[in-house]
């Protein structure tokens, strides 16, 4: 599970401007009178020559705003101007009029994460044709120059199967929780999911019953997680993929009798989810740190309107203190492995800790 990117800056650093900060910057253009709802901005004394604006899945959601405080820290270490513009529900069609206004700014780079993988595309590629670069963060669309993905996508249906069967080593009804049903970053990694647990032997004896979704909404997902042992009263492990679906189903499984009986691993915050380490409802989940994300989108994007790269294979572009970062196949950047957390090395992270 390594890459062959070069990383300087070591895992487990402390963010040094986190959610808090990218909240007041919300506050803060609310109160000067933004024309765009659910907006911020930093670095107006910056360069003019490269704005880059980032538009999360959805802006309550605390993974985006670690993602987008890596975002943050890095314009202002490059001199660009940012700005963070996006809904509140996780949907695309959300998206598509905050693409719209961005276009007509001039923005130099949209940065986004799709919630869907084609319809985007229309807008976007007028945003492209009026000169933007386009480039895809956390979950992909078939319309942009790179995608920044933190992880190899297999990998991340790899390490949640593993945790499973290390808990489940005799087999029984497993379930997916994800986020909304057209992420196309959930559906990635639950179709390599689906695909291994075809091929590998090892897996043979999970049997995956059924995939709801909680829409990266929490109480929705945790009325799904409710759902499912209601339908499914032998189930014997859920995974989510998702930090808000790991959270609302932790929660859940905590108060309730299947706590410490219904296996959950899936994608999490670790602060969010060293309540349920510690009390036992969960053994092991697994992420990324956040932050890397938005930092390397910084990077790509300015190497981008500088014209050193255009985003095809074997290109390749400074990332500040995450090194120098790769173009591989299909214009991915992947920017580091999945981290495992367990009741061993939960305290030592600490990503989400300003949220
Ligand atoms: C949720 C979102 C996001 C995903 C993380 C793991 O916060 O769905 O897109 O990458 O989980």
């Amino acid at each position: 599970m390594q890459n062959s990117n070069t990383r300087r800056r070591p895992r487990t650093a402390v963010l040094g401007l986190g959610a808090t900060a990218v909240s007041l910057a919300l506050a803060l253009t609310a109160c000067s009178g933004s024309s765009t709802p659910g907006s911020s901005s930093s670095g107006s004394a910056a360069s003019k020559d490269f704005s880059i604006a980032f538009i999360p899945k959805q802006l309550n959601n605390p993974y985006t705003d670690v993602e987008l405080s890596g975002g943050t820290s890095a314009a202002k270490a490059v001199g660009a101007t940012s700005s963070i513009v996006g809904p509140n529900d996780a949907s695309a069609s959300s998206q598509v009029s905050y693409i719209n206004t961005l276009t007509q700014k001039r923005v130099k780079v949209i940065a986004i994460a799709a919630n869907d993988p084609n319809a985007v595309c229309s807008s976007l590629n007028q945003a492209k044709a009026a000169g933007a670069k386009i480039i895809t963060f956390d979950s992909d669309a078939n319309c942009r120059s790179i995608f920044i993905n933190q992880v190899e996508s297999k990998d991340v249906a790899l390490v949640e199967l593993k945790q499973l069967h290390e808990q489940l080593p005799d087999g029984g009804q497993i379930a997916i929780l994800s986020a909304t049903a057209n992420a196309t970053n959930q559906n990635t990694w639950i179709q390599f999911m689906k695909d291994e647990l075809k091929s590998n032997a090892d897996y043979k004896n999970l049997d995956l019953v059924t995939t709801v979704y909680g829409d990266d909404d929490d109480t929705k997902s945790f009325q799904a997680a409710q759902g499912l042992l209601k339908s499914y009263p032998n189930l014997k492990g859920i995974i989510s993929p998702t930090t808000v679906g790991i959270a609302a189903t932790a929660r859940y499984l905590s108060k309730s009798q299947y706590k410490g009986k219904v296996a959950l691993v899936g994608l999490g915050l670790p602060k969010q989810m060293r309540a349920y380490i510690k009390d036992g409802t969960v053994k092991g989940f697994a992420l990324w740190d956040p932050s890397q994300i938005g930092e390397a989108a910084v990077y790509a994007g300015k190497a981008l309107v500088a014209g050193t790269i255009t985003g095809k294979e074997g290109d390749s572009f400074d990332a500040g203190d995450l090194g120098t970062l790769k173009v591989g196949a299909k214009g991915t950047v992947i920017v580091g492995p999945p981290i495992e957390f367990t009741a061993d090395n939960i305290d030592k992270y600490h990503f989400d800790d300003n949220l």
